[in-house]
């Protein structure tokens, strides 16, 4: 393959001297603000440095809706330059060296090729995905009316063998954990029978954890609604709970913030998973009507912080197997995905941050003192200290950049690969992310 522009770490260290001077000062300042409230800046960084997110392979590319996609220049033809992107994301955030990949969407014509390239750039495999939502080229059954949940045991049998398939790739790759999302359902009441589309759901998802390695996770992830409009077989989490108890021990579930109804409190949601031992991880984005149509705390940053607030205290108390994986799911229709990814990734940091933030005792005492008013005002002197400037030296510590979208825009790079990769007609897999 022919060299391709790289975003230089010398031109990072560059950017970042514009910025030093206002970032130290911003730095001593919070640094000093924080120590008054008895925290100590050095160990928040640290956090924020430590944090991880992966990137999705489907999320660099332009999405669409069900009207129209709107394809940007430069965009990613196929699984390398999709990992060049997630590799520059990386590059300046230094948060999110792992890739998701939908599998047939990314499939490798050779595992190990891949995975050289991949670590060449500093990346590793996260979570695998799977695709019986759509029909492939010469596929002999069609998901039309469903996969793993179809009437016909033949379409269940292809179903299931393309969910082991992407294990026994995501093996090959190095990835520890495989999600699974169906958009089996129905458009008509009475077009499916309720319990037996759960029942056939656990007898195919059965077939596919007994093809899990054993130090391998299951992600089962729900949905409420869409593709199917009037309802869907893992609608919510009590499905996908109960479903992840019937499988076993390495079955685990997954939100999606995108999958919820609107004003569903889904932080708490996840506070009864991590109670239950059973949250897999996020799906981040966020969501005004629909699915992961929106960048991630970009409409609703108070609920992503409550959600991390559940996550940082259950961390702080050391809750037994606590290990949700992070990943952003989302879709970029009017923005240079790479410049939303990278922005997204920052704002899942700020959460986190934040939410270490939180004076954990005083929040206790309110509760037990019964006091609604002290209880709101803690979590929110946590929400509304800005801790960019942890953020910015944290991305510059791990050698990232100060502020990630100036450096990308600075650096030409959309302009290069638009040269690169002049648009091939269809070569995006979809606007439906
Ligand atoms: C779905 C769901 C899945 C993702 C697909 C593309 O809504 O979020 O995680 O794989 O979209
Ligand atoms: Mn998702
Ligand atoms: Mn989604």
């Amino acid at each position: 393959m022919a060299t391709h522009f790289e975003i230089d770490d010398n031109f990072i260290a560059e950017q970042n001297k514009k910025a030093k001077a206002w970032v130290e000062e911003d730095y001593e300042h919070l640094g000093k603000q924080l120590s008054r409230r008895g925290r100590d800046i050095e160990g928040l960084t640290a956090k924020a440095q430590a944090f991880r997110v992966a990137v999705p392979s489907w999320g660099v590319g332009t999405g669409g809706t069900r009207f129209a996609r709107f394809p940007g220049v430069g965009e990613p033809r196929g699984i390398f330059e999709k990992l060049e992107d997630c590799a520059t994301i990386n590059k300046l955030v230094r948060t999110t060296p792992g890739v998701s990949l939908h599998i047939p969407w990314d499939r490798p014509e050779d595992a190990d090729t891949l995975v050289e390239f991949a670590r060449a750039r500093g990346l590793h495999f996260d979570a695998m995905n799977s695709n019986t939502f759509q029909d492939q080229a010469g596929q002999p059954h069609s998901y039309k009316y469903g996969s793993l949940t179809h009437p016909d045991a033949a379409v269940r049998r292809q179903a299931v063998e393309h969910n082991v398939e992407c294990i026994e790739l995501g093996q090959k790759l190095g990835s520890k954990a495989h999600t699974v999302w169906v958009g089996d359902g129905g458009n008509f009441a009475g077009q499916q029978h309720f319990r037996r589309a759960l029942a056939l759901y656990l007898d195919s998802m059965r077939d596919i954890y007994a093809a899990l390695p054993s130090d391998w996770r299951l992600f089962i992830e729900h949905k409420f609604y869409e593709p199917a409009f009037y309802s869907t077989v893992i609608n919510d989490w009590g499905v996908s709970y109960h479903c992840a108890r019937e499988l076993g021990p390495q079955a685990f579930c997954l939100v999606d913030l995108g999958h919820h109804a609107p004003n569903v409190n889904i932080e708490m949601i996840v506070a009864r998973l991590i109670q239950f031992g059973k949250l897999a991880g996020f799906h981040f984005n966020d969501s005004k009507y629909g699915d992961d149509d929106l960048d991630a705390g970009s409409i609703k940053p108070f609920q992503l912080f409550l959600i991390f607030n559940e996550l940082v205290d259950a961390e702080l108390e050391g809750v037994e197997n606590f290990a949700p994986a992070y990943m952003l799911d989302q879709s970029h229709n009017v923005t240079d995905p790479v410049e939303s990814l990278m922005s997204s990734a920052v704002e899942l940091s700020r959460a986190y941050v934040q939410a270490h933030l939180v004076d954990r005792e005083a929040l206790k005492a309110a509760q037990t003192n019964c006091d609604p008013l002290m209880a709101l005002s803690t979590l929110k002197q946590a929400f509304t200290t800005d801790v960019s400037p942890i953020l910015a030296v944290a991305r510059e510590r791990e050698g990232g950049a100060i502020d990630p979208v100036a450096a990308y825009r600075a650096s030409g790079y959309r302009q290069r690969k638009a040269e690169e990769r002049p648009a091939q007609m269809g070569a995006a897999a979809s606007g439906i992310v």
